[in-house]
């Protein structure tokens, strides 16, 4: 496929152009950059898009290799957990970017793999085997949603429509494990071209299991039941090249589709510890009044970086520790805009509330201050044809979170706690790798010229 030119539709550069083209002035191809993400076609879309895939690789297989009729795209389990400790060998090297990826010889040390790609189109840290945090790929929030539509829910929000690409806010399982796994990959996969990737399809066939998993886990786990959603057309390219179009409605099992995964019960997700309480922030209403804001862009580095909020003059002191209160129904929304960055920043980033940004114990990903993430992906260099310009949006819903830091002891209510953002660091590099290997991947570190940035953070009651 990788030997196919870009113009015919079976070729790996047509099909990822399906997705995303990596031209900085995109053709008029309607059938490319048609990637959804921010939305409720995100987990249909894609089921189509690697069931057409697989159906192409099994044909070159088939037909061109003489190999086995039955071969079916793998799924990369990065959710598993060996014992029930994520940090089990057997787990940790379930979270690392899988060998034959990472190899740039086949086993037999001859050839160029076509499954390996060099830095810096991945990340350092993903190329060299450092695994990604468990807090970063738990999908037990997503798998616990009741709801498939909803911000706050597992597959997103009403979309109207599928072009949608980033303005919206992912559903949590979009958001987590998804988005951070493209961002732990880095490079090629941190851009909406990431299909050229290979790890691309077994990412996703994890995702796409995912979601056979949480409909199969409780009966009470529906899609959605709006004609919007169910009659929507997904138009992809066959095996023979011909168009192939398929409705929400006709994607909703993978056994009708002729597939079946080895289990929908192994890395689903551990309850994490009770006090993860931040979650996404649902359409508010009424409208928030801001309390606080950055005056400028922050830009993010390789260390903890504390960002003071402002306080808005005209805001009532009182507005906020009303917000945080068991008492009221008012809620505290803390709002990061236009978050993007120049070339992949090879790492994703925690942010916490509250924390001292000096203190390694506050800056526990299970401890109090912790609220979610920020990632980069589909929101790397030139962007405008997919989002209109803008960066992405994170809105994370602190009320909760900031009642308790109030019932700690730690903020009393006056002033603004600090917003600290820290890339999220990996675990160790495989036993093979070299020092100098297990210090590079110990800190992820921004490339120069990557600039992550936050364009405004801002913090809002309602
Ligand atoms: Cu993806």
């Amino acid at each position: 496929m990788q030997g196919r030119p870009e113009s015919e539709p079976t070729s790996w550069l047509w099909q990822a152009n399906i997705h995303g083209e990596k031209a900085e002035n995109p053709g008029p191809n309607p059938e490319w950059n048609n990637c959804p993400h921010g939305g409720w076609f995100f987990l249909p879309w894609h089921r189509a898009y690697i069931l057409c895939f697989e159906e192409i690789v099994r044909d070159v297989i088939q037909n061109e290799l003489d190999g086995p009729d039955d071969w079916a795209l793998p799924y990369w389990n990065y959710t598993r957990v060996t014992n029930g400790d994520p940090d089990s060998p057997e787990s940790l090297e379930c979270r690392r970017l899988p060998s034959a990826f990472r190899s740039p010889v086949w086993p037999d040390e001859e050839g160029d793999n076509p499954l390996f790609l060099a830095e810096p189109d991945r990340s350092p840290g993903a190329a060299l085997g450092a695994p990604i945090g468990w807090t970063e790929v738990n999908p037990y929030k997503a798998m616990q949603a009741p709801r498939f539509t909803g911000v706050t829910q597992f597959g997103s929000e009403y979309t109207d429509s599928h072009l949608l690409h980033s303005n919206g806010q992912s559903g949590l399982l979009e958001m987590q494990p998804h988005n951070l796994i493209h961002g732990y990959v880095g490079g090629v996969m941190s851009q909406f071209f990431s299909p050229r990737d290979p790890i691309f399809w077994l990412h996703h066939a994890n995702i796409d299991r995912l979601w056979a998993a949480w409909i199969a886990s409780n009966s009470g786990h529906k899609n959605p039941t709006d004609a919007d959603w169910l009659g929507f057309t997904h138009t992809f390219r066959n095996a023979q090249g011909n168009q192939v179009r398929f409705k929400s409605e006709d994607l909703q099992s993978e056994e009708a589709l002729g597939y079946v995964y080895e289990s929908l019960t192994d890395g689903v997700g551990l309850k994490p510890p009770e006090r993860l309480v931040a979650m996404l922030a649902a359409g508010v209403d009424p409208p928030p009044q801001q309390v606080a804001a950055t005056s400028g862009p922050t830009d993010l580095g390789p260390d903890a970086l504390a960002v003071p909020l402002t306080p808005e003059p005209s805001a009532r002191a009182e507005a906020l520790p009303e917000a945080a209160s068991p008492q009221t129904p008012n809620r505290a929304i803390l709002t990061m805009d236009d978050v993007r960055a120049d070339a992949p920043p090879q790492t994703n980033y925690r942010v916490f509330v509250g924390a001292r940004p000096d203190h390694e114990e506050d800056l526990d990903p299970e401890g109090p201050y912790f609220i979610g993430h920020v990632h980069f992906f589909g929101a790397v260099g030139d962007n405008t044809h997919h989002h209109g310009g803008g960066g992405l949006t994170f809105k994370f819903d602190i009320t909760e979170h900031l009642t308790e830091l109030r019932q700690l002891g730690v903020w009393d209510g006056e002033g603004i706690p600090l917003v600290v953002v820290t890339p999220a660091p990996l675990g160790p590099p495989p036993p093979d790798a070299g020092e100098e290997a297990r210090a590079l991947a110990a800190v992820p570190t921004p490339p120069p010229g990557s600039r992550p940035r936050i364009g405004s953070i801002s913090l809002s009651t309602t």
